[in-house]
């Protein structure tokens, strides 16, 4: 007689988009923990998924817009947040979540996060940042640390990197948290927050490249990674972003900015409004 199996379905298999899994990432790499806070939050907060976009740029971490089962873009590199902002300008219902790699939203990406930041337009953004281009190979970026080696920098970096909660507390965000992978729970609920609030949201991940950065830098391991984030890490809730800078012995980590502006969208639909209203009563 043959033997009956019974299946039992993953808790999140229905936020995930099967026929794009398995992934692509390296064993050890930080973007499946980011991927699993991710649906976990979305889970958690019983949203509904029609109302969600998520949007990435290229890169390692840009492929998490394939694998959530929702409305997505993989859109070309450094241009996520002007994807994200026609999304949301044309349908402000929309929770609309952009997801991608420091070198995407901080180097060819630079300019669309600032402005984006100051209008207070009201999309999420958090930030897979390992430190380093992984899908090309391991270049230095604008993240790396200052001496550190990469396939680019095999003398030691000698740029200085972003403190990326500092800039974007100072270009106008109205949420700002930094966790690691290893934050795995409070990386959840910064994403939950952040999903609820109005307002540009961002939030930074620290996450290991074991494969690529954690060999050049000489880091080492997925777990060399974490014990270094356990060792470093500081919950500096509500401390300065300016003194937030990531250094060997230091990891500043926490919520750093919660606080209420009125968003782009709404003055939008506030100045359309009155302006019509102009039209409508001279007419
Ligand atoms: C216009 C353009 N320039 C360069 C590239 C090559 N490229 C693809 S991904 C990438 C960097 C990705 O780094 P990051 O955003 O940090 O993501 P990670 O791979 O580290 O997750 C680059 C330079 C590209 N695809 N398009
Ligand atoms: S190259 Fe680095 S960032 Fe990319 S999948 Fe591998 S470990 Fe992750
Ligand atoms: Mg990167």
């Amino acid at each position: 007689m043959a033997e009956q199996t019974t299946q039992i379905a993953h808790p999140l298999e229905p936020f995930l988009r099967k026929t794009t899994i398995p992934h692509i990432w390296c064993p050890g790499c930080g973007d499946g923990t980011i991927l699993n806070s991710f649906v976990t939050a979305l889970k958690e907060l019983e949203v509904n998924l029609d109302k969600i976009a998520v949007i990435s740029g290229i890169g390692c971490i840009g492929r998490i817009a394939g694998y959530t089962n929702t409305d997505s873009f993989h859109t070309t590199h450094g241009r996520p947040i002007p994807f994200a902002v026609g999304v949301k300008l044309a349908n402000p219902e929309l929770n609309v979540i952009v997801i991608s790699g420091d070198g995407d939203l901080f180097a060819i990406g630079g300019n669309h996060f600032i402005h984006a930041a100051r209008r207070n337009i009201g999309i999420k953004v958090i930030c897979s940042n390992n430190f380093n281009y992984g899908m090309t190979g391991g270049q230095q970026g604008p993240t790396t640390p200052l001496a550190s080696r990469t396939a680019t920098t095999p003398f030691g970096n000698i740029e200085h990197p972003f403190n990326l909660v500092h800039l974007a507390a100072a270009s106008g965000a109205v949420y700002v948290a930094r966790w690691t992978t290893l934050h795995v729970r409070r990386m959840t609920e910064s994403i939950k927050k952040a999903i609820q609030k109005e307002g540009f949201s961002f939030i930074e991940i620290v996450s290991p490249c074991p494969e690529i950065y954690g060999k050049a830098s000489k880091i080492g391991t997925a777990m060399d990674f974490m014990n270094w984030f356990k060792k470093a890490s500081v919950i500096q809730n509500f401390s300065d972003p300016a003194q937030a800078e990531i250094t060997a012995e230091k990891i500043p980590v926490g919520e750093f900015v919660d606080v209420e502006k009125p968003t782009f969208e709404k003055l939008l639909r506030e100045m359309t409004a009155q302006a019509q209203g102009k039209v409508t009563g001279g007419a």
